[in-house]
């Protein structure tokens, strides 16, 4: 499942530690991959998938450096499920530049 938002009005580049907050509502939060992908298409991965985390939800806040990315365009939250049963959904998330 993948989410996106769109960024105007921001000169020049997205600042080394922006900040991805995330609310993710989840059932075994150890099947979830989340990368944030850039408006070029470089994703950045926050989280790998791990089979022992069996707690619900991922309500977090990540810190990418984006530094060399153009801040204006569509970037996307990019949230896989690698592990059967268990599902969710994208509750929100939003960038903090
Ligand atoms: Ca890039
Ligand atoms: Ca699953």
């Amino acid at each position: 499942m993948t989410s996106s938002v769109a960024v105007t009005g921001i000169t020049g580049n997205a600042p080394s530690a922006l900040q991805v907050g995330v609310d993710i509502k989840h059932t075994w939060r150890g099947d979830l991959v989340i990368d944030l992908i850039a408006p070029d298409g470089s994703a950045y991965r926050m989280k790998n998938s791990s089979s022992s985390d069996s707690a619900d939800n991922v309500i977090t806040t990540y810190t990418v450096n984006a530094s060399t990315e153009v801040a204006n365009g569509t970037w996307k939250l990019q949230v896989r499920d690698v592990y059967s049963y268990d599902t969710g959904y994208i509750d929100s998330w939003k960038l903090t530049f």
